[in-house]
């Protein structure tokens, strides 16, 4: 696991970093709160394990902070203590924390603790995966690709820089479907994201946005550079047709793309709609184009 340790004491911190990394951690120490928290901004932590009482920013400050950023990852948070009492351990618990430790640790307890962790990590992991993806393709689903646009769009907003959107539509999706059969559709469905997947620079996403209905977003990019993504696009769906079971099956796709800027100030709405329009028109000038 990513474990991240905030712990004022140099001796308890030089000595629970090397118990964690003995048992194959990685593991970031910090002697302060307010470090432990620029650090877990910076970075994704599966685990914090941090100290109650230290100056500034104190354990509780920090698990409350923690619990209050939307984050996609959860922090499971463990809290040392060296006091007692029902009073602390309410309270920890109130502020966000997971678990506690009490100090001076016993190894083979903090060993235990942390297998309830590491379940608990890959639990929420697993959920977290299954709720953002598109069952069928493994690409971000409606609701995640959604929220990203939404993001990316104010990001795009407060950075003056601008935002592609592109949408593609499998051609005659519906025939394909009719002569071989829903299994054989959903098939060609897979291949047609690997390859859309292929076309994608790092800093692309993409969604299944329906059906047969995918949704890009090329942060940063301007109109030129999204047409290019899109005609990238169609040119890899388009170069060889895809295998199924019952041979071979030409398949080719439209797309409509769209720019917003912050001169421009569109929101996400604004952008889909124009990517839908420009999606129509690629439609009614033959198919397996690309319109802006
Ligand atoms: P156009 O070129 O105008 O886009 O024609 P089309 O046939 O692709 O469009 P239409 O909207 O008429 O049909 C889309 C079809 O996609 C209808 C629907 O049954 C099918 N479809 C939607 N989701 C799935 C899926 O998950 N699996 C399979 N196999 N088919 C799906
Ligand atoms: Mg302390
Ligand atoms: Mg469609
Ligand atoms: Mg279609
Ligand atoms: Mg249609």
């Amino acid at each position: 696991m990513k474990i991240l340790i905030a712990e004022d004491d140099t001796t308890t911190r030089l000595i629970f970093g090397a118990t964690l990394r003995k048992m194959g951690h990685t593991v970031t120490a910090v002697e302060d709160g307010q470090k432990a928290w620029e650090a877990w901004q910076q970075e994704e932590y599966s685990l914090l394990i941090s100290d109650w009482i230290m100056p500034d920013i104190d354990g509780l400050e920090l698990c409350k902070r923690i619990r209050a950023q939307p984050s996609l990852q959860y922090t499971y948070i463990i809290l040392l203590t060296s006091m007692d009492g029902k009073g602390s351990y309410l309270e920890g618990m109130d502020a966000g924390a997971d678990d506690f430790i009490t100090k001076p640790f016993d190894e083979e307890q903090l060993a235990a603790r942390l297998r309830v962790a590491e379940r608990i990590i890959a639990l929420h992991r697993k959920l977290r995966i299954q709720a953002t993806r598109d069952h069928l393709t493994g690409v971000w689903n409606r609701a995640a690709i959604m929220d990203y646009l939404l993001g990316e769009v104010e990001r795009a907003r407060r950075q003056s820089t601008h935002i592609g959107v592109i949408i593609a539509d499998l051609d005659h999706f519906k025939r394909i479907n009719d002569t071989f059969g829903h299994p054989a559709g959903d098939a060609v469905l897979q291949e047609a994201a690997r390859r859309m997947q292929l076309a994608l620079r790092p800093y692309d996403r993409l969604g299944r946005y329906g059906g047969e209905e995918f949704l890009f977003i090329a942060s940063g990019c301007d109109l030129s550079q999204t047409m290019a993504l899109a005609e990238r696009i169609r040119s890899f769906m388009s170069a060889d047709p895809i295998t199924i079971h019952s041979g071979e099956l030409p398949v080719t796709v439209s797309l409509g793309a769209a720019v917003g800027s912050d001169q421009v100030g569109e929101d996400a709405a604004a952008l889909i709609a124009a990517a839908d329009e420009a999606l129509y028109r690629a439609k009614k000038a033959g198919r397996n184009r690309v319109e802006s």
